[in-house]
């Protein structure tokens, strides 16, 4: 019989008489064919198996990758938002003017030179049951200069809130949700203390927290039911990875400047959308 040809999967394919020390046998995995002892034959079989189900596994997981592409693309705002605001009162803090040098300003429209928008968030709408919250990393916020870091953020359902105090000052970690299931707390902070966490079973839109000690204090975070969305960057830029291909509704949500949606197609390459926001004048 003529031994197979090609396949990662190594067959037993024909055993002959021919004894040796453990009563070895005559035998072929695919090309190649073996006398050998029939404990080594077993070991082989085994090791061909082996490496047959990990290449499978291989090219599973390469299939897989195939099958989920990132959209990328940039937000820009079109028209010429009110001027920032300087929070006086922070400046004029005992304990928290002195972390800053110059006056600290509200943070409504953080545009860049050609219009980049940062602090929009991106989602692919109406997806929801798809989070995986439980299992990523956490969203950390920090609080540093009597001010959150970041401003504007997002997370997914479940997902853990891990909020610092790099401030040698106390702070009031207070989140007001809106979403039934969402749950409010309110909880002092002291310089070095530990950690403070929190999570969101519902989603929802610019959750806000705020500080009850320091009255210019706030952050938003939007709670999505899936891993599909982002926040835009200083340059304006996001990216959604891992997305499954299919037609979907992308939408780009600002505080100020509000809302704006683009049907998108993402294929096997990924999708590219950019959007624009635009202020009524
Ligand atoms: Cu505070």
């Amino acid at each position: 019989m003529a031994p197979p040809s090609g396949g990662g999967v190594g067959f037993l394919i024909q055993v002959k008489g021919n004894p040796g020390a453990e009563g070895g046998r005559f035998a072929c995995f695919a090309e190649e064919c073996y006398s050998c002892p029939v404990s080594q034959l077993i070991e082989r079989l085994n090791m061909k198996l082996t490496l047959g189900v990990s290449g499978v596994l291989a090219a599973l997981a390469t299939w897989n990758l195939a099958l989920a592409a990132d959209i990328t693309g940039t937000v820009t705002l079109k028209g010429t938002p009110p001027p920032e605001v300087e929070i006086t009162p922070l400046k004029n803090d005992p304990t928290c003017g002195p972390l800053h040098k110059d006056v600290p300003k509200t943070r409504f429209y953080v545009v860049g030179p050609k219009g980049e928008l940062a602090d929009v968030v991106v989602s692919l709408k109406g997806i929801t049951g798809k989070s995986t919250g439980a299992s990523v990393a956490p969203l950390v916020i920090d609080q540093k200069g009597c001010e959150y870091l970041p401003y504007v953020a997002a997370v997914q359902t479940g997902q853990k809130i891990d909020v610092k105090n790099s401030d040698p000052v106390m702070h009031n970690v207070h989140d007001t949700p809106t979403a039934s299931g969402n749950k409010e707390r309110n909880q002092a902070m002291l310089p070095g203390g530990p950690d403070l966490t929190f999570t969101f079973d519902a989603p929802e839109e610019f959750l806000r927290f705020k500080c009850d000690v320091h009255p210019w204090m706030f952050a938003y975070v939007s709670v999505f039911d899936s891993p599909y969305f982002a926040v835009t960057g200083a340059d304006g830029s996001f990216k959604i990875a891992n997305v499954p291909p299919g037609k979907y509704t992308l939408e780009a949500r600002h505080r100020k400047a509000g809302t704006v949606t683009k049907e998108i197609e993402v294929t096997d390459n990924g999708a590219q959308a950019d959007l624009v926001l635009e202020l009524k004048q």
